[in-house]
């Protein structure tokens, strides 16, 4: 079996399916760095997420929940063939890996075949220990946000070394050394809700999640870690936002990635930029 696939790791309402619909319509472009190399399995999901946004809203849930999973078949400027995974259950298969640390056979199957991950973080809906402090009762600080659904009730610094430490042990990796494959990708997702001006999305990653920062750092070869800002739809976006910009510009000119050492002043339109470092050997 081929083992240089790409797998999406992420939760639930991270933005993953916003992406991959607006990464679909990317893939087709001509300018783009990474083209689709043939119709993916899935189409009819991708298109209603591209058709919503068309009209400048985000697919219902009912959409969304459905999926299953998706693989986008894409090929590079030498020629060379990958699949993106993108399992999209909501994102609750990953909190059933993380609780009972196993996985089915699909999943195995999926990890065996990947050496590359593509890591979708939303840093807004990520909880640390000061903001579970802010939900005890009788407490004086000032109140900052409600529990986001997808909170697992661990400091999100805490969830996320503990899932990359699963997926490499599963992966039957270690770490005594510094880890060659996989080669990890992290997305910093939904990048405009953050206050980020002049500041690199490594930057924003080691003040927000600075645990999680450096288990990256210390445990992965320096060339097989980027870490870049996605904001696949440039702004947010709900079921009924009937866009202007989406409908007159349409949704290909919309969203942007934040390269590793760039910042807010370099948005680039090309989304699929992580994925094309990813898949570069
Ligand atoms: N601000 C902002 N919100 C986004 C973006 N992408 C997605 N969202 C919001 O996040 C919600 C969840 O996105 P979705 O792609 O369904 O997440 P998934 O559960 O990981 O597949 C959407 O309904 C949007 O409201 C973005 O680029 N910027
Ligand atoms: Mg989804």
């Amino acid at each position: 079996m081929p083992n240089n696939n790409v797998l999406v790791i992420g939760r639930a309402n991270s933005g993953k399916t916003q992406f991959a619909g607006q990464l679909y319509g990317r893939l087709q472009e001509t300018d783009s760095a990474l083209k689709i190399s043939k119709t993916p399995a899935n189409l009819e999901m991708l298109g209603e997420v591209l058709e919503a946004l068309s009209q400048g809203n985000v697919a219902g849930h009912t959409v969304a929940e459905t999926w299953d999973s998706l693989e986008l078949p894409i090929v590079n400027d030498n020629n060379h063939e990958f699949i993106i995974n993108w399992p999209e259950y909501a994102g609750e298969q990953w909190d059933t890996i993380f609780s009972t640390r196993s996985m089915s056979e699909q999943w195995k199957e999926q990890l065996e075949s990947s050496n590359r991950w593509l890591i979708i973080i939303r840093l807004a809906e990520e909880l640390t220990y000061p903001d579970f402090l802010d939900k005890l009762p009788n407490n004086t600080r000032p109140k900052k946000q409600d529990e986001p659904a997808t909170s697992s009730g661990w400091d999100a610094n805490a969830y996320w070394v503990e899932k990359l430490q699963i997926l490499l042990h599963l992966s039957k990796i270690g770490t005594s050394k510094k880890v060659k494959q996989p080669k990890i990708a992290v997305l910093l997702s939904c990048y405009d809700e953050l206050d980020a001006d002049e500041v690199t999305p490594n930057n924003v990653l080691e003040k927000r999640l600075p645990l999680l920062a450096s288990f990256l750092l210390s445990n992965w070869e320096k060339n097989s870690l980027s870490i870049w800002g996605l904001s696949a739809l440039g702004k947010d976006l709900k079921p009924d936002s009937n866009d202007d910009d989406f409908i007159d510009e349409g949704a290909e000119n919309q969203g942007w990635v934040i390269a590793p050492n760039e910042t807010l002043n370099n948005k680039d339109a090309d989304l699929t930029l992580p994925i094309k470092w990813l898949l570069d050997d």
